[in-house]
């Protein structure tokens, strides 16, 4: 059991979104997932994007890999290419913001010039099971095979939704992840949303313990990346829904608050 919620006292993160969209169904997102370059958003051409899934050991994601992704809790706010010099995106829950106010796969079709520069979706059929969508209160969330090593390209996404009102804390019990210096090789990102376009709230790697985190809103999303060489013991991690009228550190300024 944990302590005291103010003790110690958890990062806070920043705004976010006060709910997710709810989960279509459980578990795998199918193989199908979310790439954008190492330069950031929307900066691969049709052929780049390919060769980021093909160097993950997958391939573009098609249309119908990509529904079926949704339709289990694949919401991404990022239009990426697809297969057939497609682009397009994942929506579960219509926003103001993101979708036109639609659900389904926001198609913009086949593009005509593949130089356009987008993020990608890629599947990965052979990408070992790992992440979920969990609506648990409490549940330990662990890299992939653990407590032996994780393995090379893995790609997971855990979308945590908890109650509406609750918010997550994230307590970290063990942490292994190869170490470069600018984490990009294998890490943890962690997001304060539904997805891994908003609300980014850090990335690790190393073997320093990361502090307690704790959302925004009732939703977060963790995603872990291994590469194609050295692997490290891995992750275990434990997050618990807390009320949000029962966190007493509210008050504490000088603690979690600005
Ligand atoms: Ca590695």
């Amino acid at each position: 059991a944990w302590g005291p919620v103010s003790e110690p006292c958890p990062v806070q993160l920043g705004p976010g979104l006060p709910d997710g969209p709810p989960p279509g169904g459980e578990e795998q997102a199918a193989g199908v997932y979310h790439r954008e370059s190492r330069k950031g958003r929307y900066q691969l051409t049709y052929k780049e994007a390919k060769a980021v899934c093909k160097y993950e050991g997958g391939t573009l994601a098609t249309y119908d890999q990509l529904e079926a992704a949704r339709q289990i809790g694949l919401h991404v706010c990022a239009a990426g290419w697809y297969d057939k010099g497609r682009v397009g995106y994942p929506i579960v829950k219509a926003g103001a913001n993101c979708g036109f106010g639609r659900v389904g796969i926001i198609n913009y079709g086949y593009r005509l010039n593949k130089s356009e520069r987008w993020d990608v979706y890629c599947y990965n059929p052979n990408s070992k099971e790992c992440g979920g969508t969990l609506t648990d209160q409490q549940r330990i969330i662990q890299s992939p095979g653990y407590p032996e090593e994780y393995q090379d390209e893995q790609i997971c996404y855990w979308h945590i939704r908890v109650r509406y009102g609750q918010r997550i804390r994230l307590h970290f019990l063990e942490f292994d992840v190869e170490e470069d210096t600018a984490c990009l090789s294998d890490f943890l990102e962690i997001y304060d949303s539904y997805d891994d376009i908003t609300g980014f709230a850090g990335r690790y790697c190393g073997d320093y313990l990361p502090d307690d985190l704790i959302s925004t809103g009732n939703v977060m999303t963790l995603k872990f990346l291994s590469d194609a060489s050295v692997v490290a013991g891995g992750f275990q991690m434990e997050y618990i829904a807390v009320n949000s009228s029962l966190l007493h550190f509210q008050n504490d300024t000088s603690c979690c608050f600005t």
